[in-house]
């Protein structure tokens, strides 16, 4: 646990708010609340239908090293994320780093080494190269960075948006150690058709067809010759968990998740956009022409969604958090990322947004790395206060109080996170 803000917690990480009234908070605005005049359920209901069931308190997460606060989005595929306060370390460590899967989880390889990966297509000279060879041939480098699902933020939309259902914890950073995949595809020299890149793995589909791929994306060539596109082994100085795709995947930085390929196997370089699942129709794409909330939407409409959008999170206090009476001073923590932006400001407000103060905002150690900041806050009065973040990226674009331009699939949501005090 990072360490206390000088402040008492007299409860239990849970908080005040019980289950019920925890879940219903949402973790970004937008969501129902008790208070912005969402009406209850059993209300809205009313008219002789039976009384809705009670929404039940999260699902936390059973597996092998990993922490029992992560919290279950799906079970097929397995699907879990971190709740905001487990993101508080500087480095977000194995055991509190989100899972998506959207296949079957493989079996862990005996030997890493041998591992092959193939790279082919609009390349000069086809290669299948083992992971002992990376690894001996090219220059590995470490750098910290942020792994995010396109679908972060998702649970902010209105009408609620299909899939899982993400509040602000698809999200992690490690350090990652491996090599540039610019340096792999310089060595195999790309021919001047090269567009785009097509990644597959070992997972297979969830129906377990092996003909069918569970996940297949590529990116621009453009962001695969970014230096920090890269082929990974390693993890937090750790070999590269099965679970995160080892012994080897893919780590393209500052885009959606999907691209970061798992268990990594072969990468073809495509002479179009490329069209594997996950690539076509409304999949980690947003509205061109911005639809009507829930409305079906038309294919021809959509565009890939690349870099993600700019993210603020408190990392401490967690939400529901009791501060001794009398508490004042409030010392807070979290994090904002801006995929391949960087983060220019952060500002807190304890009044619902009506005034703001700017947080203490540190650099990121390499690109593509979070950017952790720190404020003091001022405390008025004993009482329920709800504490905002909005960050602001490189280009000025700041997170909306709410998230807009809704897509069926629900990507770009990046309402202003808040978590809820009690003091006294
Ligand atoms: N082979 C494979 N790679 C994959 C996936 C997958 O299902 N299969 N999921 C992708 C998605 S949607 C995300 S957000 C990240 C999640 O990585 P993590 O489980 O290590 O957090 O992996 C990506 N790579
Ligand atoms: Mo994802």
């Amino acid at each position: 646990m990072a360490q206390e803000a000088g402040i008492t917690f007299t409860a239990s990480r849970r908080g005040f708010l019980g289950g019920t009234a925890l879940a219903a908070i949402g973790a970004t605005l937008g969501s129902a609340t008790p208070l912005s005049g969402g009406i209850p359920q059993a209300h809205a209901q009313a008219g002789g239908t039976a009384a809705p069931a009670q929404p039940k308190g999260p699902q936390y997460l059973k597996f092998p090293g990993k922490s029992d606060r992560l919290v279950v989005l799906g079970e097929k595929p397995l699907v879990a994320e971190t709740p905001e306060s487990l993101l508080d370390d500087d480095t977000t460590p194995i055991e509190k780093f989100y899972i998506r899967n959207n296949g079957q989880i493989p079996e862990e390889t005996k030997d890493p080494d041998a591992w092959k990966i193939a790279i082919d297509g609009e390349v000069n000279k086809k290669i299948e190269i083992t992971l002992g060879e990376l690894k001996s041939k090219y220059k590995a480098v470490t750098r910290r960075m942020v792994l995010e699902c396109g679908g972060n933020g998702r649970a902010g939309f209105s009408p609620p948006a299909r899939g899982n259902q993400w509040t602000n914890g698809g999200a992690g950073c490690a350090e990652w150690t491996g090599v540039a995949l610019a340096d792999v595809l310089k060595d195999v020299g790309l021919k001047p058709s090269a567009k785009y890149t097509a990644h597959y793995a070992a997972d297979l589909h969830l129906s377990g067809d092996a003909s069918k791929p569970s996940l297949s994306r590529g990116v621009r060539i453009e962001k695969a010759l970014d230096p920090f596109t890269m082929i990974v082994w390693a993890m937090n100085g750790q070999p590269l968990p099965n679970i995160h795709g080892g012994p080897v995947r893919l780590i393209v930085p500052g885009w959606a998740g999907s691209a970061s390929q798992k268990w990594l196997t072969r990468i073809t370089i495509r002479d179009r956009e490329h069209d594997g699942p996950g690539m076509t129709e409304f999949s980690y794409r947003t509205a061109i022409k911005p639809m009507i909330p829930g409305d079906k939407g038309d294919p021809k409409n959509f565009r890939i969604l690349e870099s993600m959008p700019v993210r603020s999170i408190i990392t401490n206090p967690a939400n529901g958090a009791k501060l001794a009476a009398g508490t004042k001073e409030l010392k807070l923590r979290g994090a904002s990322w801006a995929g391949d932006l960087t983060v220019k400001q952060v500002d807190i407000s304890t009044d619902f947004g009506a005034s703001w103060q700017r947080a203490k905002l540190e650099k990121p150690k390499n690109k593509y790395d979070w950017q952790r900041w720190t404020a003091t806050l001022k405390l008025p009065s004993d009482g329920y206060f709800e504490i905002w973040t909005r960050a602001t990226d490189s280009k000025g674009a700041m997170q909306p109080h709410q998230s807009g331009f809704w897509n069926p699939q629900g990507y770009g949501g990046n309402a202003m996170h808040r978590i809820a005090v009690l003091v006294g």
